[in-house]
């Protein structure tokens, strides 16, 4: 029997997230603003990859060198059987954790989940080469759909992971929501890692997010392209300059598009028109910098106790293991 490598948790996914309702919203507030989902057309998850890899962009090799280096004592801890990833992309960073599995020749079951179904069918299928003994199956959908599937699929003890402080990209009231569906779908003795951003020197942050080969402001840019593509619209990106800057009071880096010319643009499928001016910006991303103990007593109100943390040498990166 051949079994799908990949369940669709919403087949109406792809028509209802994107109708379009909240660039409308987004770019008729007074401080215009998109939903970064729109980075995550293909050209911007390969952007997306690009990132990761730059010198001034430390957070993806930060999680890895830390993951590598506790993969091991993370497996001992929780020893549990069923391993589920929240974003998992191309699940590379994951691998490090499936090898420390598979060292202790446990029969694992793991679950992938992403909203880009291209990404995740290509690496559960490689994934299920390189990892016989384990069970290994996505699931496409949005963290909302899959937490909401993982409440009412139970099967066996549980460690839920969500690196890459993806969390940052969450204003406090969506962290909010979020970490309370978390401990929903956890049973007592459960286990789920984060992996966070923590605060550092301005100039380190905005160097990370205005990098000199100028491939975070194609990413940031080439959300406009994705939404004329979509939304048979009429951006034209040379309007548009990107720059990310660091907001000290709340701790976030703040990705901006600003208009350098005004002008009126049309999104037609949308029946939408919007007009720029001269200087005015649209907010395109949060992402957020944590304080190791801080995000530990937010977990802990979700009854989510931590039970080791690791950084790295320069405490640039968190990685939290609690336990429901
Ligand atoms: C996906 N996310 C955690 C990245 C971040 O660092 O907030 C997205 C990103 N935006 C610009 N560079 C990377």
């Amino acid at each position: 029997m051949i079994t799908q490598p990949v369940t669709v948790l919403d087949h109406h996914y792809q028509e209802l997230s994107i109708d379009g309702k909240d660039v409308i919203k987004g770019l008729t507030e007074k401080r215009k603003n998109l939903p970064p989902k729109y980075f995550y057309d293909d050209p911007g998850s390969l952007l997306f990859e690009k990132i990761c890899e730059l010198p001034e962009y430390y957070p993806t090799r930060t999680e890895a060198w830390i993951l590598q280096q506790y993969a091991d004592e993370i497996v001992e801890i929780t020893n549990c059987c069923e391993l589920i990833e929240l974003g998992s992309g191309s699940s590379t960073k994951t691998q490090v954790l499936l090898d420390a599995y598979q060292k202790i020749a446990k029969s694992c079951r793991y679950l992938p989940i992403d909203v880009s179904g291209g990404i995740l069918k290509t690496s559960v299928l490689q994934l299920q080469e390189k990892y016989p003994d384990f069970a290994i199956h996505g699931l496409l959908g949005t963290y909302e759909q899959a937490l909401v599937h993982l409440e009412s699929n139970y099967l066996q003890s549980r460690m839920l992971f969500f690196l890459g402080s993806s969390l940052g990209n969450f204003n406090p009231e969506e962290c909010d929501i979020f970490l309370n569906q978390v401990s929903r779908t956890l049973q007592p003795g459960d286990y789920f890692l984060l992996g966070i951003d923590l605060q550092k020197p301005q100039d380190i942050l905005e160097a990370a997010y205005n990098d000199s080969q100028e491939v975070t402001a194609a990413f940031n840019l080439n959300m406009l392209s994705h939404l004329n593509w979509r939304f048979q619209g009429n951006f034209d990106i040379n309007l548009f300059r990107h720059q990310a800057v660091y907001n000290q009071v709340d701790h976030q880096i703040e990705m901006y598009l600003h208009c350098r010319k005004s002008h009126w643009v049309n999104l037609e499928i949308l029946d939408f028109k919007v007009y720029f001016a001269e200087g005015e910006s649209i907010l395109t991303e949060i992402s957020r910098k944590f304080d190791l103990v801080t995000m530990q007593k937010q977990l802990q109100s979700k009854g989510l106790n931590t039970v080791k943390t690791w950084t790295d040498e320069k405490s640039w990166f968190g990685l939290i293991l609690c336990q429901f």
